[in-house]
């Protein structure tokens, strides 16, 4: 019997992070962010005897991944919240809009009131004291546009749309030289069956067991998957424009979900390397690695559930986030042209985006 199919799209980022550079969340999450909502981390290794472990990215400069940044998004009443991020020049930091959407309905945070603040905290280095372990603080945040709040969609389009969760925070000082500055690829067209790299400080744990650890200013970690559905865009009631959100299944365990409930058949990965995201690797990068260079391709921001009684963060789950091709006039503009994007060469141009369709079809059939 085929198992009812329960969409269950949780933010995957803006844990609470209770115990890190002395930030304190007493009480319950911030209003603001999705109240109820079961918080689900990122970067999420395989069955023993992969480990959380095992994934952890050494804070080093010579890490292709020492540009990749945790940030700490703090509020006057003492709320605190993790997220992850990408450096694209010496002051700009691409993360996502819900780390800093200060009410739900993608109101940015005031970085000006007293008592609130975002601070970029840098890992290219390992000791205590080392410049590339700086902790830069924003003099400017912004939130793409059409993102109004973590599931809200624009008026009339009856659904749960992720859609546009995008933001970039610029530092009032350079970034420290070690942090490595990611190019951006933009090609026409993103294909299911993309091999991606993503990163990120957020809650961590295994297949078989889901989340047990949590997210670290300090403790970055790495996992790969496959992008496998896309959805278009929400203010076009997703049947035209570009496309804005990503999808990946965690596979593992002889679990393939997309490939059973919507026909995506993509590759499935070692053991060692398929992931899945969890609390905190919200806003962080997801990469493409070509050239001997990791290519800024899209944000993480969310992670779900397919049906009743899964265990969040296990195998059978799903995440995904911003492709962030689809925001490259945001970014342009918003980074003062300091961001490098450049356009994927012809040859890797893919087929075609069949699966596309696919989570739209879900969205209708729900709506309906
Ligand atoms: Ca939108
Ligand atoms: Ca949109
Ligand atoms: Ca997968
Ligand atoms: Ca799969």
């Amino acid at each position: 019997m085929k198992r009812k199919l329960l969409v269950q799209v949780t933010r995957v980022a803006a844990a609470v992070l209770p115990w890190m550079l002395g930030a304190f969340a007493s009480g319950p999450a911030h209003a603001g962010l999705l109240p109820g909502a079961s918080y689900t981390p990122l970067i999420v290794a395989g069955a023993p005897p992969d480990s959380p472990a095992a994934r952890v990215d050494a804070n080093l400069p010579t890490s292709p991944f020492s540009g990749v940044v945790s940030i700490n998004i703090r509020y006057a009443n003492g709320d605190s919240f993790i997220c992850s991020g990408a450096l694209v020049s010496k002051r700009d930091v691409v993360t996502a809009g819900h780390c800093v959407d200060s009410d739900g309905n993608g109101t940015v945070i005031d970085i000006n009131a007293p008592g609130n603040d975002v601070r970029v905290v840098f890992n290219s280095q390992p000791n205590p004291g080392d410049p590339g372990r700086a902790i830069v603080t924003a003099d400017k945040v912004s939130i793409n546009p059409n993102y109004k709040g973590f599931g809200n969609c624009p008026p009339g389009v009856n659904s749960f749309c992720v859609n546009d969760d995008v933001a970039v925070v610029h530092m009032n000082a350079d970034a420290p030289d070690t942090a490595a500055i990611y190019r951006m690829l933009n090609p026409d067209t993103v294909n299911n069956g993309q091999l991606i790299t993503m990163v990120g400080y957020g809650t961590s744990g295994t297949g078989p067991d889901g989340f047990t650890v949590g997210p670290n200013f300090r403790i970055k970690r790495v996992g790969m998957n496959v992008m496998d559905l896309y959805d278009l865009d929400d203010e076009q009631g997703f049947v035209a424009g570009p496309q804005e959100v990503w999808y990946a299944d965690f596979d593992g365990n002889g679990l393939d979900v997309f490939c059973d409930f919507f026909g995506t058949c993509t590759q499935v990965l070692p053991n060692d390397k398929e992931a899945g995201l969890g609390g905190g690797d919200s806003g962080g990068p997801s990469f493409v690695f070509m050239d001997g260079e990791y290519f800024l391709y899209a944000n993480n921001t969310f992670g779900g559930t397919l049906f009743d009684g899964q265990i969040a963060g296990s195998f059978g789950t799903f995440s995904g986030g911003i492709v962030l091709a689809s925001y490259a006039d945001y970014l342009e503009q918003v980074t003062n042209g300091a961001i490098q994007i450049i356009p994927e060469p012809g040859s890797l141009a893919l087929v075609g985006v069949a699966a596309a369709a696919l989570l739209g079809a879900r969205r209708r059939k729900r709506a309906g």
